[in-house]
């Protein structure tokens, strides 16, 4: 935190205990100003021009806080208009890819510079589309902004990626390159409407290629803002074009155009399989995924109850579990089950609920009815196959009539249950004891998934052995600010393994950028 201007404090997912009365003051003023902005129609931006579509039904954009408060309505896009971008993207596609990687580097600079400007408007908007609190609104600004310097710097200390070989003969040269697929598409899911679109596009963009951006249907207005900021930084029309529309009608024609060369998405993972197997048919495309989660935290018996406690509650419940990266499930050893399972339910009772925009609100609303009916069902089975310890139900009252609130959730569920191995994306967490830490490493790597895990334990023979054996790509230990959560560019690699992720590479790590482009040989003989 800084002394001079603390209204520009970097807050990330994991800050605590910092100095906030300018920050809240410059958060209170962007949400009026965007109220003020509300409600108003956006088209398409396709080549730099706005495009209606007449025909189609609108998408209504309201905030699941409070969902008479309309935020935009929003183009709906059909196959037509994702064929217009795709022929755009592939014109424009050309010039962007022979510009000098230091122009492409220096335009998405300026574009991470321009997010930084718009913080405070970028979380307000945040805050009231998706329900995330004011830290986890602006750590998923800072995040973008982080992101794309990130990926420069990648690209930086790779001098472009064009590496200089060894000869054969004294009369050759012969140099390696990545270069660019083409055209991606890229398909953004609601949850880090900014963080999550901004990583995929800007890798996508720096490294050569042309992107048609997919926002979320229920994140619209944050995706629009995207498009703002990559046309106000020098990224030339037709190279980022924002089309919104809904999934199958729109999405699919998206990813199966023919002009479309490589998918970056994020999302769920029966959609992600589908795009998977759908993708290739004359050729293999690249298909960068992050498919989602169903994280498990090992309590052992050295553990810090309370730290273990504390970041459990936080990445089981923070932005209502609506992370790819969220704590789902809890494996704790029986003979400390009942200090842990005290201390959580005492923590997780002390949570701030409602209209999130507000100061001191921690926990929202669930992104929408769908969410609530998916959690409602996982509740009731919950309730049939084992106890529900606290909540398990829907919020009522003033402030939570006007959205889609759900109590945060405990569960205690015998280890069969599917409810630790399907993913719900609702504040719902499922904890059983365990015997031993075999069996606990056993349950935690059963599900399909393999995103992140938490791990509390005193012994460092147990935490060499949690590295060694869990079946998942971003691990924490002892992190009481958040068990499996608040991944940072830079810091964390976000990589998913087994039904997680598609490549083994992740955002936010220092393999990522590459796998947007392909290699390229090149041998001259000069004599
Ligand atoms: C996600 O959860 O979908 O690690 C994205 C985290 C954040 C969010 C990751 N960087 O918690």
């Amino acid at each position: 935190m800084t002394a001079t201007a603390p209204a520009q404090q970097k807050i990330t997912y994991t800050s605590t205990n910092v100095d906030l009365t300018a920050f809240h003051q410059a958060f209170d003023e962007a949400l009026a100003a965007v109220r003020k902005a509300a409600g108003a129609s956006h088209p398409l931006w396709i080549d730099g021009k706005a495009v209606e579509a007449p025909g189609r039904t609108p998408i209504t954009d309201v905030s699941p806080i409070d969902t008479s408060l309309i935020l935009g309505v929003f183009t709906a896009a059909g196959p037509e208009h994702v064929d217009l971008a795709v022929k755009a993207a592939v014109r424009a596609q050309k010039a962007w890819a022979r510009l000098p990687w230091q122009e492409r580097v220096r335009i998405l600079r300026q574009a991470a510079t321009l997010i930084r400007e718009r913080k405070f408007e970028l979380s307000a908007i945040m805050a009231y589309e998706v329900g995330k609190n004011r830290f986890e609104a602006m750590g998923d600004t800072e995040e973008s902004a982080d992101l794309i310097d990130y990926y420069c710097q990648q690209v930086e200390d790779h001098h472009g990626y064009i590496k200089p070989m060894n000869n054969l003969t004294p009369i050759e040269r012969n140099t390696e390159l990545l270069r660019p697929y083409g055209v991606f598409a890229c398909v953004a899911p609601f949850n880090f409407p900014l963080a999550l679109s901004t990583g995929m596009s800007s890798a996508a963009l720096m490294t050569g290629n042309a992107v048609v951006y997919k926002p979320a249907e229920d994140t619209p207005w944050t995706g629009l803002k995207l498009y703002e900021v990559y046309r106000d930084a020098g990224v030339p029309a037709g190279v980022f074009s924002f089309v919104t529309g809904r999934g199958r009608e729109m999405g699919d024609a998206l990813w199966q155009h023919p002009g479309v060369d490589g998918v970056v998405f994020t999302g769920s993972k029966p959609v992600g399989m589908r795009i998977f197997h759908g993708l290739s048919e004359k050729w293999v495309k690249p298909c960068l995924m992050e498919l989602g989660g169903k994280n498990a935290v090992i309590v052992t018996e050295t553990a810090d109850l309370d730290a273990a406690a504390e970041g459990c509650m936080r990445s089981a419940f923070g932005l209502q579990n609506q992370k790819c990266s969220a704590t789902s499930r809890v494996y704790v050893d029986r003979k400390v089950y009942p200090a842990f399972v005290e201390k959580l339910i005492a923590k997780t009772k002390a949570i701030t609920m409602g209209d999130v925009t507000q100061k001191d609100v921690w926990f929202g609303p669930v992104i929408n009815e769908r969410a609530v009916q998916h959690w409602e069902k996982a509740v009731a089975q919950a309730g049939r196959e084992g106890k529900v310890l606290l909540g398990g139900t829907r919020l009522r009252g003033e402030v939570f009539d006007k959205g889609h609130f759900v109590a945060p959730t405990i569960a205690e569920l015998p280890l069969e249950s599917t409810l630790f191995l399907e993913e719900l994306f609702a504040p719902f967490l499922a904890i059983a004891p365990v015997d031993s830490l075999d069996q606990a490493l056993a349950e935690a790597n059963k599900v399909e998934f393999g995103l992140t895990a938490g791990f509390f334990s005193a012994k460092q023979e147990e935490i060499d052995r949690f590295f060694d054996e869990i079946e998942a790509g971003v691990c924490y230990v002892n992190k009481r600010s958040g068990a499996t959560t608040g991944a940072w560019p830079g810091a964390q690699a976000f990589c998913g393994w087994k039904g997680s992720g598609g490549s083994g590479k992740g955002g936010c790590g220092p393999w990522y950028v590459q796998q947007f482009m392909r290699e390229q040989s090149r041998t001259v003989i000069t004599g």
